[in-house]
């Protein structure tokens, strides 16, 4: 690690603040850009440390950056890991304040709850799907602090993968009755669809994102454990939202949910 503990905190608060006071800030690379992937999953853990020490659960994981098409609209390479708090759960169908947010945008991804821990290193998609519970369409909606959304890896692995809000829904379905890699998708924004997809274009099976998960929790001596929400990542690029805008996600088989932006 390239930062002391003191800048770690001071980092974590910064970018907590920008978050719960819904401001844009700079990326975190340009004060500090000697500082590496274990300094930028410190700044994240303290995030969460600080919220839970709040009061706050965690009530979920998540995969991002994990399609071609969410690395390429962003110009980066690797995916990354982020935490979900719990008061960025929306109800199926319930309302998200975008006055809370900065700059909102919406991803159609794939939830996945687990049934038994997962354990890296070495997971792979074959103990995912063995160890998943059922899967159901999840809409993530991602705010990052940074403006414009300009960032590069390290800072949004800070930002908690510009984590924000979620919703997931529709017909929770056991993985044997869903081939996820085929599995169309449509995302609709006030009624009119905008972006289209299948489960493949997520790594080639949205459970590939959930291994690497576990495998990159394995090096931190950490797992997935048993009844774990995870969202896999967007299969699309993510879609700009504002209020009055009602956002849904329609998964083949899998039913539907939505979002009302307020
Ligand atoms: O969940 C995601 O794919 C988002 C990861 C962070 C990058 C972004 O803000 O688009
Ligand atoms: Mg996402």
């Amino acid at each position: 690690m390239k930062l002391d503990s003191n800048t770690i905190q001071a980092l974590a608060e910064h970018l907590e603040n920008c978050e719960l006071q819904a401001h844009d800030t700079t990326k975190v690379t340009e004060e500090y850009p000697g500082m590496d992937w274990d300094d930028a999953y410190a700044i994240q853990d303290e995030i969460r440390r600080r919220k839970v020490a709040r009061g706050s659960r965690i009530i979920g994981l998540k995969a991002g950056l994990t399609s071609h098409a969410k690395m390429k609209q962003m110009g980066v390479t690797t995916p990354v890991f982020g935490f979900m708090a719990d008061y960025y759960a929306v109800p199926d169908g319930g309302e998200c304040r975008v006055s809370e947010l900065i700059h909102p945008k919406v991803e159609p991804e794939i939830a996945f709850v687990t049934k038994t821990e997962l354990r890296g290193p070495g997971c792979h998609i074959g103990a995912v799907l063995a160890a998943t519970d059922f899967v159901m369409p999840g809409i993530e909606v991602i705010d990052s602090r940074y403006r414009d959304f300009k960032f590069d890896l390290k800072s949004v692995v800070a930002d908690n993968t510009s984590a924000a809000r979620f919703v997931v829904g529709g017909q929770p379905m056991n993985v044997s009755g869903v081939d996820l890699g085929t599995v169309g998708i449509v995302l609709e924004k006030n009624g009119v669809p905008v972006a289209f997809g299948a489960g493949a274009a997520v790594l080639g099976h949205p459970a590939a994102a959930i291994a690497m998960l576990a495998n990159h929790l394995a090096e931190r001596g950490e797992c997935i454990p048993a009844g774990t929400l995870i969202l896999s990542g967007g299969i699309t690029e993510a879609v700009s939202v504002a209020a009055g805008d009602n956002v849904t996600l329609r998964v083949q088989g899998m039913g539907s949910t939505s979002i009302r932006f307020v």
